[in-house]
């Protein structure tokens, strides 16, 4: 049985779920789908999917409550069934499965969490208009200056954590839900003394189906990052 397992986040991915499932099968890993019930059907097509493809697993959850709970409910699924690296990916191809041995690679070598990060030499986005660029690599700015951090890419969401991490960092008290989950997680990764590393990834933009990015999701990381600041000042974190 692969000690890896990817959490494969969906809503409303009907047109990707196969080709990135797919495209999972020679990665010597197992798949969670983690779906919210999609009202276009991904959740019943997933099942499908799983039946023919031993390597895929589906967590349905009632409702969509953002990434952040769904990926909780997912690690502690992956942990519960004993993965020794757990990884977060979505399910637009924004993130290349071909790039997901090299996350694993580097938490084999030594790191305990693997970033995919799109800010360290080597990595970057394609065809992204100048406003998401701007958004994107301004809120990574923010979030690593008021945290105090080294990291570059504080917002992305391609990443494999070795198992201790995840059992360490106390999932029942991170209540983020967008991006802001993917910068306290790694904020806490840090805080509990863990060695995170940025491998280089390339993010491209989604090709079919619709973002779930909202106002209010930046909103969300806008407040929350100084909000852990000051958790972590007050040894809450
Ligand atoms: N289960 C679940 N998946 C979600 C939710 N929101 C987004 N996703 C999935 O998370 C991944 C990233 O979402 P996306 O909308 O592409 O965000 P963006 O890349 O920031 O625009 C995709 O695979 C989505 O289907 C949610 O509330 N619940
Ligand atoms: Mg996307």
């Amino acid at each position: 049985m692969p000690k890896a397992v990817v959490c494969l986040p969906t809503y409303n991915e009907r047109e990707n779920l196969e080709p990135m499932l797919r495209a999972l099968g020679d990665k010597d890993v197992r798949v969670l789908v983690i779906d919210d019930n999609s009202p276009d059907g991904t959740g019943e097509l997933a099942d499908r999917l799983a039946t023919e493809l031993g390597y895929v697993e589906v967590l349905h959850r009632e409702r969509k409550e953002g990434l952040g709970p769904a990926y909780l409910a997912g690690f502690r699924h992956a942990l519960a069934d004993g993965a020794e690296l757990v990884l977060e990916m979505d399910c637009d191809f924004s993130h290349d499965p071909n790039a997901v041995p090299r996350l694993i690679a580097a938490v084999e070598s030594g790191a305990d969490l693997a970033l995919g990060s799109r800010y360290v030499p080597g990595g970057g986005v394609r065809n992204w208009g100048l406003l998401r660029r701007v958004i994107s690599a301004g809120g990574s700015f923010y979030a690593r200056v008021v945290l105090g951090v080294k990291v570059r890419d504080l917002t992305g969401g391609f990443k494999c954590y070795r198992r201790i991490v995840l059992e360490t960092i106390d999932l029942d008290s991170v209540d983020s839900k967008g991006y802001a989950f993917q910068i306290e997680t790694t904020y806490r990764a840090l805080r509990a003394g863990f060695k995170v590393v940025e491998v280089p990834i390339t993010f491209a933009d989604r090709e079919v189906g619709g973002s779930k990015m909202s106002k209010a999701i930046v909103a969300e990381a806008i407040w929350k990052v100084p909000g852990l600041r000051l958790a972590a000042l007050f040894g809450r974190l």
